[in-house]
C-alpha cells in the first residue's frame, strides 16, 4: 500500500512549484507593461511651472514719478542750493547733505504741506510734493539757511 502512494506524493511539490512559477510569470509581465504605460505623465507640469514674470521688487524705494536734487552745501557757512527750485507736482525732491556738520531740512509752515527731515554728514532726506503751492524752509541747526521750493501743476 505504502509503495503504490509514494509516486504520487513525490510529484505533488513539483507541480506546486510549476504552478507558482507560471502565477509570477504572469503577474510579472502584467505589472511591467502597466507602469510603463502611465510613466511619461507628470513630467509635463514640470516644465511649465516656474518662470519668473514679475520683476524684482527694487523700484519701491525709488519714486516713480520726476525727481529733483537739492545739496547743502558750504564750510562754516552753509546753503541749500539751488535755494530756489520750481518742480512739478509729483516731484521727489531729494537733499543731499555734503557738509561736514548735520543739517535738517524742515518746512517754515504746515501750508500746503509739512516737511522735517534730519540730514547727517553725507545723508540724504527724500520729499514728495504732491500739491501746489510755495514751500518756504529752513534748517533748524542753522536759521541763516532759507530756501524755497515752488511746486506748480
Ligand atoms: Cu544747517
Amino acid at each position: 500500500m505504502r509503495s503504490m502512494m509514494s509516486p504520487r506524493w513525490r510529484l505533488f511539490p513539483f507541480m506546486i512549484a510549476a504552478v507558482l512559477t507560471l502565477a509570477l510569470v504572469l503577474a510579472g509581465c502584467g505589472g511591467t507593461t502597466s507602469t510603463t504605460g502611465n510613466a511619461p505623465a507628470p513630467t509635463d507640469t514640470a516644465t511649465t511651472a516656474p518662470t519668473a514674470t514679475t520683476a524684482p521688487p527694487t523700484a519701491t524705494t525709488a519714486p516713480n514719478g520726476p525727481t529733483a536734487s537739492i545739496s547743502i552745501s558750504g564750510v562754516g557757512t552753509y546753503k541749500f542750493s539751488p535755494a530756489t527750485q520750481s518742480v512739478k507736482v509729483g516731484t521727489t525732491v531729494t537733499w543731499t547733505n555734503t557738509t561736514q556738520a548735520p543739517h535738517t531740512v524742515t518746512s517754515d509752515t504746515g501750508d500746503p504741506a509739512s516737511f522735517d527731515g534730519s540730514v547727517d554728514s553725507g545723508g540724504t532726506f527724500s520729499f514728495t510734493f504732491t500739491q501746489p503751492g510755495t514751500y518756504k524752509y529752513h534748517c533748524n541747526i542753522h536759521p541763516y539757511m532759507t530756501a524755497t521750493i515752488t511746486v506748480t501743476q
